[in-house]
């Protein structure tokens, strides 16, 4: 594929910008060897769908070797592929056969914390004394025995865990089987350069890294300040937000691992997405300052109320303050899918597409999640179904299996996704929910995204400002650049489309609703609930 130098100032984007991203979530995406789970193989069979699709750039969840605590987030090896999910060589093929039908490899880094099980934490472990002691964060425990400060572990109880053969704490933000990473190590950040190599030598296209907020803890490690009291509180992430992380997460030396690795990245030409979960635009901007991550995520759409003002306040600063560099995401496998979070059945998919499209014109990377394009919603599962370890381990804390279940290809047994007698997770959906289904539907929802993306595409690059319409208390949320206008209506009522100064025409070329005509008459636009455009502003006179 050609690649494109980007600048060593990564604020000029580079082959990615106008780029369309689209999650695999491995285990779910397709099964080619029948034992139930994703694998390398299948991807690759399912490839000529994401090109039809329209994406640009696909990335990976981790298919690394894994003891599988938190399904591939618990990585014990990070230059090889799990059996499970296929081999290096398989993996190579994958790389090829994208670049051949134009998309672009990002895999998933995890470098808050390896696997118990990778080598070096069990070296780590075998004393104190040993080389690799120093890759992970040891603590002796407080006066009293118990753990060294007050941090919890996003996945329930304290972050921290004895072993009793060295008599200390080792921390973990996560599961106990996902030890954090020393970053002040010198040779954790040369071992980490060596993988980011190891891949980038083999034709992938960059890594989405995990956790990219919390690399560096406090040096001191004091407690979190406490926001409200713990007591009474059962559910694991209500636990977790009751203290003020401002020692555990968001540490600023986080962003010179980020520049070293943006150098690594260039010779390449490969792309950084990191998965900067932060509350604020302003930190966002900060962690994704320009000379380090590429793209950082934006999750404050993971949390939307469905109230225009709310839309609006959401999306309007990050797209100021972080522009091109933002990561734009409404759905993925740690949250419920948006179909099912903004009300459900034709109005929550309604409504998720809506909002897709109002996302689509902002300057930065949108990204799908697989079955978003199906307008999917999240399983409802039965407890002995469930195998997410924050839910199994934190009973009444809801887990994030709803999101995960396996994929709906076809009309066949299990949708298409695998021939075993029983897959990880259930097969939730219906065959008329099934990509080919909704590909032989000329007006399916799979139909209605894939024009999205080819309208989009035919855009090219937009003007570079962004002129927000309207007024701050409508139910239509609109913003122009140049001549194009994205309006979503937010609201319960139709409305107007507003069009500014002058009273301009507008020219609807996408609709999220329905198939609108290419060469339809200008005039006023009126939405109905939920929908939203792609219009061409025309002066009244008939010239641009
Ligand atoms: O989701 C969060 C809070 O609700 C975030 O604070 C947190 O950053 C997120 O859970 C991190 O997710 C990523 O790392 C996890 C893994 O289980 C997730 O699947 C992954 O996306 C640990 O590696």
């Amino acid at each position: 594929m050609p690649q494109q130098q980007p600048d060593a100032d990564s604020s000029t984007p580079s082959w990615w910008a106008n780029s369309v991203g689209y999650q695999v979530y491995v285990r779910s995406f397709a099964d080619s060897d029948g034992d139930g789970i994703g694998d390398l193989p299948g991807i690759i069979d399912r490839l000529e769908h994401l090109a039809w699709l329209g994406v640009d750039v696909v990335w990976l969840t981790p298919f690394f070797p894994s003891p599988m605590a938190d399904f591939g987030y618990d990585v014990a090896d990070y230059t090889d592929v799990n059996p499970l999910f296929g081999s290096l060589a398989d993996m190579d093929r994958l790389i090829v056969r994208a670049h051949e039908l134009g998309l672009r490899v990002v895999a998933d880094l995890v470098p808050n914390h390896s696997s118990a099980d990778h080598r070096w934490f069990q070296a780590s472990k075998a004393d104190r004394t040993n080389p690799y002691r120093g890759y992970y964060i040891w603590r002796d425990p407080a006066p009293d025995g118990g753990p060294p400060n007050n941090w919890l572990s996003h996945f329930g109880g304290p972050a921290w865990t004895l072993d009793p053969t060295t008599g200390q704490y080792y921390l973990h933000l996560f599961l106990p089987e996902q030890p954090d990473l020393n970053w002040r190590s010198e040779a954790v950040h040369t071992e980490f350069e060596a993988i980011l190599r190891f891949w980038f030598e083999r034709g992938l296209d960059g890594f989405r890294i995990d956790v990219a907020h919390a690399l560096y803890k406090d040096a001191e490690f004091r407690d979190n300040p406490l926001l409200r009291p713990l007591e009474g509180l059962t559910n694991a992430r209500d636990r977790f937000e009751s203290l003020d992380h401002c020692y555990d997460l968001l540490q600023p030396e986080s962003h010179h691992i980020f520049r070293q690795w943006r150098k690594v990245a260039a010779e390449y030409g490969a792309i950084l997405i990191g998965e900067t979960y932060v509350g604020t635009p302003r930190q966002l901007a900060e962690l994704v300052p320009g000379d380090g991550l590429d793209i950082g995520f934006w999750f404050g759409t993971m949390k939307l109320r469905w109230e225009a003002a709310h839309i609006r306040e959401t999306i309007r600063e990050v797209a100021e303050l972080v522009g091109h560099r933002t990561g734009w995401v409404t759905s993925s496998h740690d949250d419920s899918r948006p179909a099912t979070r903004f009300g459900g059945g034709d109005l929550g998919r309604d409504r998720s597409l809506g909002l897709t499209t109002l996302l689509f014109g902002l300057p930065g990377m949108p990204f799908l999640y697989q079955g978003q394009e199906l307008g999917l919603e999240d399983a409802v599962l039965r407890p002995d179904q469930l195998t997410d370890p924050v839910e199994v381990r934190n009973p009444g804390t809801p887990g994030r299996d709803g999101c995960r279940t396996p994929m709906p290809w076809d009309r066949s047994e299990n949708a298409g996704f695998s021939t075993a007698a029983k897959t990880w997770l259930p097969v939730w959906h219906s065959p008329e929910e099934s990509a080919q289904a909704q590909r032989e539907a000329e007006t399916s929802h799979l139909h209605l995204v894939r024009r999205l993306l080819d309208v989009r595409r035919q855009l090219g690059t937009l003007d570079s400002t962004v002129e927000w319409m309207g007024a701050d208390e409508a139910s239509i949320v609109a913003y122009r650049r140049g001549d194009v206008l994205f309006a979503l209506n937010a609201g319960d009522d139709c409305a107007l489309v507003p069009t500014g100064a002058g009273d301009p025409t507008l020219v609807v070329l996408y609709s999220s609703r329905s198939f609108v005509d290419p060469a339809s008459t200008p005039g006023p636009v009126t939405l109905q609930p939920g929908e939203a455009v792609i219009a061409r502003l025309g002066d009244p006179a008939g010239g641009r």
